[in-house]
Formats: structure tokens, C-alpha cells, sequence
């Protein structure tokens, strides 16, 4: 089979974790998820709810057996999920125009007209896989819950973004512990569509492949203080590109007050930042732009030590490791 046809020499250091070289090999995450994949915690909103339980079950098993090239499942979600977008969506979106970056809202009005973004109705990862290929070459790949860091920021080297499907439980709409279609779709979605942003978090995920456990911590990290939780300079006004800013109505708000600490974005500072996961963060870090942040990760990544060098070949969709160093 093709898929054997492995032409890149395999990198000679034995340590080097392994990694994917093409993106059918993101398959193998399909089933490594850390947790929430088939099971909630006891303090999850919906832990005692079976009607839910069942419900989820029946979502992540479409991711479960997901493979790459097969059309994304689609979901028909039902009145009560749908009324739980409503109420986050309708939130979040009326704080946008006040909160959110100039990419962000470039994007949003054209998720509205071609994937089907509004609040009746939750939009599909197809259409919006399809949209976001024609923009930047991101695709979304259904996935069961958090994945390892690892593989998480993996995918991201193949342009490929991991996305839950299934939503929180409808008791607490403002609340989830983990990720679900709101804080995708709503978080991390449009600005996969903007060119500048898409090649910083390629190039995180470039970064990561056979990386160091120390390293990917890092990464993560960088992860978590510009795709999560990133600010960004406009002007004289500091906005959010972060998707656990933009899929949070408290957050959003509390993050551009004085009472949290900002931060230039500096790769190598940030990637040293401990922080908390359930409370909204003491520290943020702004980017200039995500132009200015992509050189100085570019830089930043100079530093770490690998054995090789990676290029991301789109024609053939895989990794081309390059012996150097
Ligand atoms: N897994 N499915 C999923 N979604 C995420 O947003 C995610 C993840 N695993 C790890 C992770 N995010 C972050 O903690 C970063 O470490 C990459
Ligand atoms: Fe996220």
C-alpha cells in the first residue's frame, strides 16, 4: 500500500518520540483520549443525567471510529442541545464586536453566511471543515475529548484541528469543564480562517512533532497563552484572539480589565508561565500581531533541541523530516 511508502529516512536518534509523517496517521489518536472520552467525572454537569450520557456516547463514537478522507459526521442535534447554543451564542456574540480581535470579527459574518453560524441551529464540522480548506487549508477532525497535549498539538502541524462535537449540559449553558462545539466553534473556529493565525499554530505544531516531553510542555504552554487565552495589540486598544476568552462571556470581559496582569508575548518567557486551569488567569500575554508572534516562535523554536528539521509538504499532505543540526 501506498502508506508504506515511507521515502523520509527515519530520524537516527532512537529517544526521538515517535510522530506522524502523514496526516492518515493522526488515526492513531482516535482512541488515546485522556479523558471524558467515553466516561464524565463525578463533578461533571451531566454525570447523573443518563439521557446525556447515552447522548454522548453516541457523538464520540462517530469520533471514536472516524478515519482520514471519510466525510465528517454529521450530527442532528436535538431541541434542547440547539437551545443551549442558542443561549450561549446569542451571549457571546452581542460581546464580540466590544471584545474580540479584528480577524475575528472579519471572519464571523462569513461563517454566518457559509457554514450556517447563527443561533438556531448548531453548525456542522463539515461545512465548516470545507469552508476553513478553502481559507487557510485547516481542516477539523472530529475527536472524543482532550487529547495528549502531544497529539493534540500534532495535528496542527497537518493544518488539522481536533474538535469535539457534542455540547455541554444544558443545567449550566456558562459553564463546561472541558471542550464542546460552543468553545470550538464559537472559540477556536474563525480565526482558522485567517492566514496569519493559521500558520502560528502550524508552526506550533511543526515544533512538536518528535519534540522533547520538556519542549511540548512548553508548546503547550505557548498553546495555552495565545490559542486559548491570547490578547493582541490594536493600536491603542488590546483585544482577544483567544478561544477560552471567546467561548467564556466572564472571561471575556474580566481579561481586558486592569485586574489581570498582561504581558508581551515573548515565546520564551511565556513558555515558562505556570497557570491555573479552572479560574480565570492572573496573566496574559498580547501579541503585536500574529505575524510578529509566528517570527518570534520561529525564533524561540531555533533554540530547542532537536536532531532534525521538519517541512510540512501540503501536495502530499505529510512531513518531510530533514537530517541537520
Ligand atoms: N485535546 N481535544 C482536545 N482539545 C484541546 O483543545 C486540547 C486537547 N488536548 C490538549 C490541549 N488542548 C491543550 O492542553 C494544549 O496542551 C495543547
Ligand atoms: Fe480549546
Amino acid at each position: 500500500a501506498i502508506g508504506s511508502l515511507d521515502i523520509a529516512q527515519a530520524p537516527s536518534q532512537p529517544q526521538v518520540p515517535w510522530f506522524p509523517r502523514k496526516m492518515s496517521d493522526l488515526d492513531t489518536f482516535a482512541e488515546k483520549v485522556l479523558e471524558m472520552g467515553e466516561e464524565l467525572s463525578s463533578d461533571h454537569p451531566g454525570a447523573n443525567d443518563p439521557v446525556y450520557r447515552r447522548r454522548r456516547l453516541e457523538i464520540v463514537q462517530m469520533a471514536k471510529t472516524y478515519r482520514t478522507g471519510q466525510p465528517l459526521p454529521r450530527v442532528e442535534y436535538t431541541a434542547e442541545e440547539t437551545a443551549t447554543w442558542r443561549e450561549v451564542y446569542t451571549r457571546l456574540h452581542s460581546m464580540y464586536p466590544r471584545y474580540a480581535c479584528r480577524e475575528f470579527l472579519h471572519v464571523f459574518p462569513l461563517l454566518e453566511q457559509n457554514c450556517g453560524y447563527g443561533p438556531d441551529k448548531i453548525p456542522q464540522l463539515d461545512d465548516i471543515s470545507r469552508f476553513l480548506k478553502d481559507c487557510t487549508g485547516f481542516s477539523l477532525r472530529p475527536v472524543m475529548g482532550l487529547l495528549t497535549p502531544r497529539d493534540f498539538l500534532n495535528g496542527l502541524a497537518f493544518r488539522v484541528f481536533h474538535s469535539t462535537q457534542y455540547i455541554r449540559h444544558h443545567s449550566d449553558p456558562y459553564y463546561t469543564p472541558e471542550p464542546d462545539c460552543c468553545h470550538e466553534l464559537l472559540g477556536h473556529v474563525p480565526l482558522l480562517a485567517d492566514p496569519h493565525y493559521a500558520q502560528l499554530l502550524q508552526e506550533i505544531g511543526l515544533a512538536s512533532l518528535g519534540a522533547s516531553d520538556e519542549d511540548v510542555e512548553k508548546l503547550a504552554t505557548i498553546f495555552w497563552f495565545t490559542a486559548e487565552f491570547g490578547l493582541c495589540r490594536e493600536g491603542a486598544n488590546v483585544r482577544s484572539y483567544g478561544a477560552g476568552l471567546l467561548s467564556s462571556f466572564g472571561e471575556l470581559e474580566y481579561a481586558l480589565t486592569e485586574a489581570p496582569s498582561k504581558q508581551p508575548f515573548d515565546p520564551s518567557k511565556t513558555a515558562l508561565q505556570k497557570y491555573p486551569i479552572t479560574e480565570y488567569q492572573p496573566t496574559y500575554f498580547v501579541a503585536e500581531s500574529f505575524r510578529d508572534a509566528t517570527v518570534k516562535l520561529r525564533e524561540f523554536n531555533s533554540t530547542m533541541r532537536r536532531p532534525f528539521q521538519v517541512r510540512y509538504d501540503p501536495y502530499t499532505q505529510s512531513v518531510e523530516v530533514l537530517d541537520s543540526k
